[in-house]
Parts: C-alpha cells; structure tokens; sequence
C-alpha cells in the first residue's frame, strides 16, 4: 500500500480524517484493531457508559446537513447511541472502504532518503506512506493492572475499558470493583441493580455530581435551532469547546448568599463546565478552591446516611476539579444499599488478589468477578505503544522518556510527517473532543493541502518552537492547582510515568488562535521541503506568560484611550479607577499611614509592618508612574506582598510629581525620605544597618539615584538597592524599545509623555535622571529585575551590566514572559508570584546577617 496519509484509528478523530483528506484529494486508509468503527465508544461498553459533555454539543459541526439527519435522544447518550451515531456517519460519508478493521500498526519506521513512513502492520503487511497521523485516542490504553495477584483471579475478569460485546449479567454474583474514576462511578450503580453483593474498592474518592440525565435540555436545542452556525462558531472560540458565559465573579470576594446561588445553579445544571467555572478564581485560588469543594462534600453527607462511609466518599487531598470530575446517576445513593459496601484502601489496602477473591490488610473476600475500572495509561500511551522510530533511528518513548514535548501537541521534533491528533500539549481532555479532534483535523488538512499547493513534502517542527511550546504549556498549567494533584492529567496513575502536566490549559479559544497564526505565518516554527527547497520561520508562538497576554487582551477589547492622549489630571482619575476592582494583596501585620520631611515639604507615607514580632529589615520603596502618575494607593497591593514576603517594614514614599513638579523634585524626595528613614531606623521598627532602598519603574530610577546621591553625600548606609523594571536612561534607541514599544501596556508613546511632563531634554542625561550615566563604582548591591516583554528592558540590563562592570555586587533577574507592569499586578497575574518570591528571596540576602553595633 503506498498512500499519501495513513491514520490510526477509526474513532471520531480518525472518521474525520478519512473524510476530509478524501475531500482535498489524498489517498488515505485508516487502520483499526477494532472490526468497526467507534475508537473509544467501540470498546468502552460498560454498563452505564455515556459521554460527559452534553451530546449536542458533542457532535460533529463539519456538516450542517448531518446535524438535521441525527437527533439525540439524551443530554448525555449512551455508548450504544454514540456508537450508532458514528456508524451512520461512516456510512453516510462512505468512510469504511478507506478504512482497514481488525489491524493494528506495530511499527512506523521513518525513512529519511524515500521521505516515507513505512509502517508494518500485525499481518505483516507493509504501508508505505507520506504522512501518518496517530488519531488513537487519549484513553485507550488500558492501564495494566499493577496488583498484586491481578493475574491469578480465576473468576469472571472484566475490563469497563475492554468491555465484552455479549451481555454481561452479575446477577447472583459477588463483584468487585476496583477504581472509583468516570468509569467505575458510571457503572457502579448499575451493576449493583444485578449482583448479590458489591464491594466497591475505593484508593481515591472523586467529586462527582449528578447528571440529571433526560431529554436533551430545551434551551440548549432552541439555541442551537435559532443559529446553529453562530452556536458551532462560539464552540470554536469557547474555553472548553462549549459556548457558556464566562464568569468574572471571584469566590473569595463573592457573598455568601452568591456563593451558594452559584453552586446550586451549576449543580442543577449538571454539566462539567458549569461545575467547574462557577467562580472565576476556582481553578487557580486554593481559597475559592476550597470553598466549592466543601459545598460539593456537604452534597455526599447529605446523601449517603452512614458516616465513615460518606467520609471516605469525600475527597479531602487534592483541588476539585484537578482530577478529572464525573458525573453520575445515584452514584451515592448506591451505598446505601444494603449489599454495595465501600472499602476504603486508604485505611485497608489491598494485599493480594488471589484465585477466589481479594485479601486486604484487614479482611479476606470472596468475589465471582472481578471489574477492573482502573483508568487508562492516558495521552501518550497509546502513541508510545506503538514502536515510531523518527529520523536517526531514535523512537518516540526514547524521545518522550522524561516526558512528551510537542509542537502544538501536534508535531514533534525527529518525527517529520507525524500528526498526533489530540495530543500532549493540546486542549484534548480537559475540552470537548469532538471540537479539539475537528480543529486538529482541519489543521492537518489544511496544511497538506498548503504543503502541496507550494511544492513541500515534508514538515517538521524546529527545537525553538517546539521547546517554546513546551515551556507555554507548562506556564499554563503552572499558574493553576492541577499540578497538586495525583491524576491521570500528570501521569500520576501509571507507576514511573514521567509527573508532567500533559494537556494544555490554555483553552480551545487560545489555542486554536495559536494554531491559525502559525499557519498564517507561513508554517511559523516548522521546517518545510521539498522540490521548490527550504523554508524555516523559526520562532515561538506563544512567549507571553498565559495570564499577561490575558491581560493585554482584555485591554485591547476594553477599547481604552492611551493614556498619553489624556489629560494629566484624567489620567490621574483614570489610574484610580482601574484599580478599584483589584484584589488588595496579602494581609500584613499593621499598615499606618505618616509624613516625613521631603526636600521642600512634607511627604506622605505608608508604613507597613509584617506580622512577626520586630525589629525588622527596612525597605524604602518608591512607586511606579512615570514621575507624573501613581501614589501610596498605586502599589499598595505590592507593598504588602513585599513586607510580608521579605518580611521587612516597608516604608512607601509618595514623593512630588510632574508636571507641577519637575526635574529633579522626584529624585530630591527620595534622597530626602531615605536620609530620613536611615536616621529613623529604629522608631520605625528597623534594625540598623539593614536598610534597602527600592522602586519600580521611574520609582525604580529614584531609588537608584539616591543610592548614588547617598554614598556621595555622607549617607544613610544603604545595604542593598532593589530596582524593578525601572527607568535608568534616556534613550529610547535601545532594542526592547523597538521590540516592545507598542502592545506591551508601557509603550514608547507613553514613555515619551513620562520623560515630557518630568524633565527637559538637557536634563535627562544628567544622572539624577537618568543614573546609567552617573557613577556607579562603591554603590550597594543590588537586584536588577527587567521584564522580557518591557521597553525598558535594555536599559534595566545595562544597569546591571554597568553595576556589575564598575564591581558592584548585582543579581539580574530576567522576568521571561513579562511586561513592564505584570510583576506588580499581585493575585491577578499569578504568573508573577514565583518571581516575586524569587526577587524577595534575594532581598532578604542583601540584608547583612549581623548588624553592626
Ligand atoms: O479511569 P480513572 P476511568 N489500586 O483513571 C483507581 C474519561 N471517561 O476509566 O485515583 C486501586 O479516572 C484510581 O485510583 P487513583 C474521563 O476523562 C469519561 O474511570 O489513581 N485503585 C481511580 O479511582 C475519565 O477521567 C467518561 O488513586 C486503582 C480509578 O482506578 C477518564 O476517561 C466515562 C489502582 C481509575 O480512574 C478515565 O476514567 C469514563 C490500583 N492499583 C471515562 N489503579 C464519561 O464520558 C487505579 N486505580 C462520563
């Protein structure tokens, strides 16, 4: 056989497939183990089996006139419905003499001279082909079972995941399920109406709510019915791969009243992405976290009446929703049953399986069957189950040994012409597949089509995208809760499987915004070949952190005026605002607001002192602003995180502003107010000789400044300078300028009103405005923080270049992913946490251990 495309499986993904590259002309077969159609719905029979998503939503889109000859029966189908659904459709579109049943592919072998896949199939047949495209599956690789004894049972064995074609009747029988995921809590409840007894053995509890299965719901088919184009369109464009509003209500803030309101609407809704965003925060805030989780444990006491059994059912170790949760029909209700009895193996492990039953630490049992509902080797399992040997002989489980990297969870690096559709790195699981699989496949299509149309046979991702992709997967995840949990999202089920998040959160609406630009950059981060030659735009796709280009977006859509285009005074009020929603940082131990001496009056401050007992460090902070823009309330939230982080006083000085007051009124306050800080020391709270002086932005230049004005002017001693983003020159020619000068929240056009409003031409090369031009030799040491994506960027390097050149003591730290402001923004861009603690960890060490006396 010698195809132009040759897919692996014949589920929803790999049906489209067949279809669609029909359509654009390539010859394509697909190859499954099953004898039909149907991927997971073919072998997932279990009693009770359903999909998760409400099957309106998880449904074909690619066709409207299919959607009008098809009409589900339930909000959630059943197994055989969905799998009668995907054999109309392979008649209906004449996919199965494309498709090759009852064979599986064994190895895949690239050959480099011929540009093909050669793959070999358990018949010992050999398809040659151009592209091959893994459309197996994320779950279906049934986990082996890793008990003691599994093998020795010689009772009746069933796997939910390999269920029997024939009817399976445990009437009069003792069963035993082992697994409390989707699976087992699908199935549970029906087994039980059949067997004599049922004991359920339990590792993990999992969160589950009812489905409240029936009809499709009303609302949803008008909805669909009104506009079916616009509806399949939000789906595309949706977090999950579901159209549902997306709530901007935080847990922690929200009233109590609201809290459960919002609950019980998502509880009686019965859908996952309803549970799962009833507060914005809930994925991300343990605190909101937790408070869903508690009002879903108080639904299982309610229900299930004794209470060691209900406590056990309560999942208690790990963030709702971070393991994936389930939906049932009396899956509770079930242990009130006489005969179904729960065995908690936290408390009562299992020892052995043995040939008649199972022995735990504490008790023998007796059992006619056996169900293992153990979950599935996920995601990569089933890619790496087949032997895919890449350019220079390396496999794909050697390549992917520490972990699966991906470029769009498509491609990959070593393997040229191989998709994976749904793969690690791409929304898969945590969306509603059928979307991801139509989005992978029209993606797929589309650039063979383009490959063919400009003259390419071969395309591989290059290492820079592909590493880049990695690392914005990995952002993603790492801004949310999911890593604190043991689930099969990290690997964690399958023993010595690499613990990294596997999918990608980003959600469906970003990522496929992702996948049409690389497309529409010319195959952005893929190597192209062929007879026309070579084409590489090497690059990264994604480099902001997650939540920072989150931001931005929400700043471009909110359509704001620049703020250089506004009045001084506008843009005053205009700051005050934005921040009245904002989260207010971390409590400290007492915040008391004064004045201190400044170089021509007094100037307010806000001293803020952290919980443990005194005397601590001292900071001097100045806030950001332009010299023109902020106050003691701008960077309040970030004084507080830096006292209670750095656990220092910190004493924030709102120094004089342009225009009223220009050059060099800012930098004449904050050698002012240092003076006066390091000669007030103790009646502060501090310890003397630990005082630091730090800012950011143009409070980050001030700071700077009188560290210069202080070694030469007798003073205070200052032991360290912490300057964040800031201001250290003048010119505006550096490279970050020309990179980041627009789209970055601080841009050039803003920067030039700044330095307008502050200082004259002549005066900013003076080093009171711009200290990379002072002298920095005996200056303290410092820590330097600039933002990849900041236009002051170069000059914050060459300030610590400049530092470190003239011998001073300097710890730069380069924040990847973020803008001039997004370190500031505290529990709002929450990717700046760890480099905040990182900055405060090196603070803390410029604090001398011993004080001199
Ligand atoms: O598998 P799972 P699943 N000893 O991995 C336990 C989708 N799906 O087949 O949590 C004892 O979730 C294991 O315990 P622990 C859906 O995405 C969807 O149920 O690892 N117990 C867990 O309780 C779902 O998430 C639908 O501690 C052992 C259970 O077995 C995914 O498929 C329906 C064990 C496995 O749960 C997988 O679901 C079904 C051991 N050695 C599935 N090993 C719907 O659409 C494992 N366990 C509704």
């Amino acid at each position: 056989m010698d195809l132009d495309v040759a897919v692996v499986g014949a589920g929803f993904a790999g049906l489209y497939l067949v279809h669609r590259l029909r359509e654009q002309g390539f010859s394509v077969k697909a190859f499954d183990a099953a004898d039909d159609v149907g991927g997971t719905w073919y072998w997932n029979r279990y009693p009770g089996a359903r999909c998760d998503i409400p099957t309106t939503d998880y449904t074909y889109s690619f066709d409207p006139e299919l959607e009008k000859v098809w009409t589900w029966s339930e909000k959630y189908a059943t197994q055989p419905e969905i799998l009668d659904y995907l054999r109309l459709v392979a008649d209906r579109y004449d996919l199965r003499r494309d498709i090759v049943f009852s064979t599986t592919i064994e190895s895949a072998v690239w050959d480099d001279a011929a540009a093909r896949w050669r793959l070999v199939t358990d018949k010992g047949d050999e398809v040659v082909c151009r592209h091959y495209v893994m459309a197996s599956g994320c779950l279906s690789l049934p986990k082996t079972p890793d008990i003691p004894g599994a093998n020795d049972f010689a009772g009746e064995v069933y796997f939910t995941g390999k269920w029997p074609h024939e009817p399976v009747d445990f009437t009069g029988k003792r069963v035993a399920v082992i697994g409390t995921g989707s699976s087992a809590i699908q199935s549970i409840p029906l087994i039980a109406e059949q067997a004599d007894e049922l004991v359920v053995f339990q590792r993990t509890p999992n969160f589950s709510i009812p489905a409240h299965n029936g009809p499709p719901p009303a609302d949803r088919l008008a909805e669909i019915a009104a506009d079916r184009d616009a509806y399949r369109e939000a789906a595309k464009w949706s977090r999950g791969g579901v159209p549902r509003e997306v709530t901007t209500i935080m847990g922690t803030t929200a009233s109590p009243e609201l809290r459960r309101e919002r609950f019980e609407a998502a509880w009686e809704a019965g859908e996952l992405f309803a549970i799962l965003g009833i507060f914005a925060d809930q994925g991300f805030n343990p605190e909101t976290n937790e408070i869903v989780s508690e009002m879903l444990r108080e639904k299982i006491r309610e229900v299930v009446k004794d209470p060691e059994t209900a406590d056990s059912l309560c999942p208690t170790d790990y963030p709702f929703g971070t393991k994936r949760p389930c939906l049932d029909t009396n899956y509770f209700q079930t242990f009130n049953l006489p005969h179904v009895r729960l065995v908690d193996l936290r408390k009562n492990p299992i020892v052995t399986i043995k040939s008649d039953g199972i022995d735990t630490a504490q008790e023998s049992f007796g059992f006619d069957a056996i169900v293992f509902a153990t979950g599935f080797d996920a995601m990569t399992g089933p890619l790496v189950a087949v032997d895919i040997t890449g350019r220079n002989g390396v496999t794909l489980k050697e390549k992917w040994a520490d972990g699966p990297s991906t470029y769009l969870g498509l491609t990959t690096v070593g393997f040229p012409n191989f998709f994976a559709v749904t793969g690690p790195g791409s929304p898969s699981v945590l969306s509603n597949m059928t979307v991801s699989i139509e989005q992978h496949v029209d993606w797929i299509a589309d650039c063979l089509t383009d490959m063919r149309n400009q003259g390419f046979d071969t395309i591989e991702p290059t290492p820079v995208a592909e590493s880049g992709w990695n690392q914005h997967v990995a952002d993603c995840a790492a801004i949310t809760l999911y890593e604190k949990a043991n689930s099969w999202y990290m690997g964690a089920n399958v023993p010595g499987k690499p613990r990294v998040f596997y999918p990608y959160i980003g959600g469906v609406d970003s990522y496929r915004a992702a996948c049409d630009e690389v497309r529409s950059r010319g195959y952005f981060g893929f190597r192209l070949s062929g007879p026309v030659g070579e084409q590489v735009n090497d690059g990264v796709v994604r480099r902001l952190q997650p939540d920072v280009q989150l931001v931005i977006e929400t700043m471009e859509a909110m359509g704001l005026p620049p703020l250089e285009s506004l009045p001084v005074d506008q843009a005053r009020m205009f700051m005050v605002m934005a921040r009245a929603e904002r989260p207010p940082g971390p409590q400290v131990g007492e915040v008391l607001d004064g004045t201190l001496p400044g170089a021509d009056g007094p100037l307010d401050y806000r001293l803020y002192r952290p919980a443990t007992p005194g005397p601590h460090p001292v900071v001097v902070y100045f806030h950001g602003g332009g010299w023109v823009l902020g106050d003691l309330d701008s960077d309040d939230p970030l004084c507080r995180d830096l006292c209670a982080q750095a656990e220092a006083v910190v004493v924030s000085v709102n120094y004089r502003h342009a225009p009223e007051h220009r050059f060099p009124a800012a930098a004449d306050d904050a050698f002012a107010a240092v003076q006066w800080v390091g000669a007030n020391m103790v009646s502060v709270g501090g310890v003397p000789g630990q005082l630091v002086v730090a800012g950011w932005s143009a409070g980050g230049n001030i700071a700077a400044i009188a560290c210069q004005r202080a070694r030469d002017l007798g003073g205070p001693d200052i032991c360290g300078q912490l300057l964040i983003t800031p201001v250290t020159d003048s010119d505006m020619t550096r490279p970050s300028y020309v990179e980041n000068g627009d789209g970055y929240v601080l841009t050039k056009g803003l920067m030039d009103w700044f330095w307008n409003h502050y200082a004259d031409p002549a005066d900013r090369t003076q080093p009171s405005a711009a200290p990379l031009r002072g002298e920095l030799r005996d200056l303290p040491p410092a820590v330097i923080v600039t933002g990849e994506f900041d236009p002051l960027r170069d000059e914050g390097a060459a300030y610590a270049d400049a530092l470190a050149a003239a011998g001073v003591d300097v710890t730069h730290i380069r924040a990847r992913g973020h803008t001039h402001t997004s370190l500031t923004m505290v529990d709002v861009v929450l990717s700046g946490a760890p480099v905040r603690a990182e900055i405060f960890g090196h603070l803390r060490a410029l604090f001398p251990a011993s004080v001199p006396a």
